[in-house]
């Protein structure tokens, strides 16, 4: 699997185990691409869990923990826009 990731984070910021050291101010790169676009708990399945997922990080920051998994579309916020992106593509799954 090809991953890159970018974090918008304070310096000193512990991200699933990354520490954050340089380049506090850098952009942020998500992993290139999701298992399938809306998944937001990755496993392979776009459904009501997603949903759940999501509603429960509303408004917080995306650079937190595991947050930036409910960022769907990509545009650095959890917001209602990420909630109609997965209801966009609620029941597909991984091939
Ligand atoms: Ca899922
Ligand atoms: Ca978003």
């Amino acid at each position: 699997m090809n991953v890159s990731i970018a974090v918008e984070a304070p310096q000193g910021t512990v991200i699933d185990g990354w520490q954050i050291t340089e380049t506090p101010d850098a952009p942020v790169y998500w992993p290139n691409g999701w298992p399938i676009d809306g998944d937001a708990n990755m496993d392979c399945r776009v459904n009501i869990l997603d949903l759940i997922f999501i509603r429960n990080k509303l408004n917080q920051p995306v650079g937190t923990g595991d947050n930036w998994q409910a960022d769907v579309n990509g545009d650095a916020r959890i917001n209602i826009l990420d909630l109609i992106f997965v209801r966009n593509k609620l029941n597909t799954q991984c091939p």
